[in-house]
């Protein structure tokens, strides 16, 4: 009996032990979110992602490591987002141009001229038609947050002022890889090629190409003025920049995780908002003094977006009519 007595007390014991250890390991478990950009350390995205870092770092009492990369160390848009979906890297923050091959109905933003203002494009991005594109992105084995901004694309060339789309004619602009802007450089007279952002630089150092269109912040932060004369304030069009996550990490993160996560997604996009703003104002500014930058008139600005005007048709059904109409209908709402 005492035998008895004594083997119940230790298996008790010991189930306790084991069941207290257990208990710690998974509170104490650790995370790491390898985080890669394209742009340079200098940008406002970047800016935006170390105190997205910070503060997951601080709210998870160091349980989440966020580890930076800028530049394209890790890739390309289209190559990080492949590295979500196979669980490889955590997280990234592409625009949205390079999304739409994966979801088709991202190339509501490609079209051209779409959001009049920025507070528009928050406006939609910020909805249920903007979340709704987020959800989708479960379908490709990503997670989408939130929308940060990327900003209205300009732009610049090493060959002459462009006032109209005739100034454009034959030259070689670099876009990124997506059809629906080729196919508007192509409907503005230009002979576009897409390229990845890590290419660009040299491609315009060795005249591969001659021109490029990006906001005011990454052509100013990029030294693109260094191997590009002319500017154009084209703004044809708003890129958000989506901040994603691998969908694999997400569901292995606990609740309580992926609250701090979504916390620091949603302070860090209004912090990227303000500053990309501010930025995008204040480089163009500064692009006067070592480049040539010509100011569109209303007329000239009316050239352009009547010569894109045939995108909008040819990719209506790629895209989804009733979700081209709801966007227009929620802009005129506002
Ligand atoms: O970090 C973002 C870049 O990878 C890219 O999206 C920048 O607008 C961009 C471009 O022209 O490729």
């Amino acid at each position: 009996m005492k035998k008895f007595l004594l083997l119940v007390v230790v298996l008790l014991i010991s189930g306790t032990m084991l069941f207290a250890e257990g208990q710690a390991d998974s509170g104490e478990e650790n995370f790491t979110i390898t985080a890669g950009i394209g742009l340079n350390d200098k940008s406002a995205q970047y800016e935006s992602l170390v105190l997205f870092k910070d503060i997951v770092e601080k709210n998870s009492d160091g349980r989440i490591t966020v580890e930076l990369y800028h530049s394209s160390q890790l890739g390309d848009d289209r190559e990080m987002m492949e590295a979500l979906q196979r669980g490889e890297q955590e997280m990234t923050c592409p625009s949205t141009a390079p999304i739409a091959p994966f979801v088709p109905e991202f190339g509501i933003f490609d079209l051209p001229f779409l959001f009049p203002t920025a507070e528009d494009a928050d406006y939609v991005l910020d909805s249920e038609i903007g979340q709704n594109l987020l959800d989708e992105l479960s379908d490709i084995g990503i997670k989408g947050l939130v929308y940060w901004e990327n900003g209205y694309r300009n732009l610049t060339n090493s060959v002459r002022a462009v006032r109209t789309p005739a100034d454009v004619k034959g030259m070689k602009v670099r876009t990124m890889e997506n059809p629906m802007h080729l196919d508007a450089w192509r409907a503005m007279g230009a002979n576009p090629t897409p390229m990845a952002f890590g290419e660009l630089f040299s491609a315009m150092q060795q005249g591969v190409v001659d021109g490029q269109e990006n906001p005011w912040g990454t052509i100013y932060l990029q030294n693109f003025p260094e191997v590009q004369g002319f500017a154009t304030d084209t703004g044809h069009v708003y890129s958000p920049f989506v901040l994603m996550i691998a969908q694999s990490f997400w569901d292995g993160l606990p609740a309580d995780l992926q609250d701090i996560v979504m916390d620091a997604a949603v302070q860090s996009r209004d912090h990227n908002r303000e500053l990309n703003r501010r930025y995008n104002a204040e480089y163009m500014e500064k692009l006067k003094d070592v480049m040539t930058v010509v100011e569109l008139t209303a007329d000239q600005k009316a050239q352009f977006q009547s010569a894109v005007m045939p995108v909008y048709d040819k990719y209506a059904d790629v895209i989804g009519q009733d979700l081209i109409d709801a966007v227009i209908k929620k802009i005129a709402e506002r």
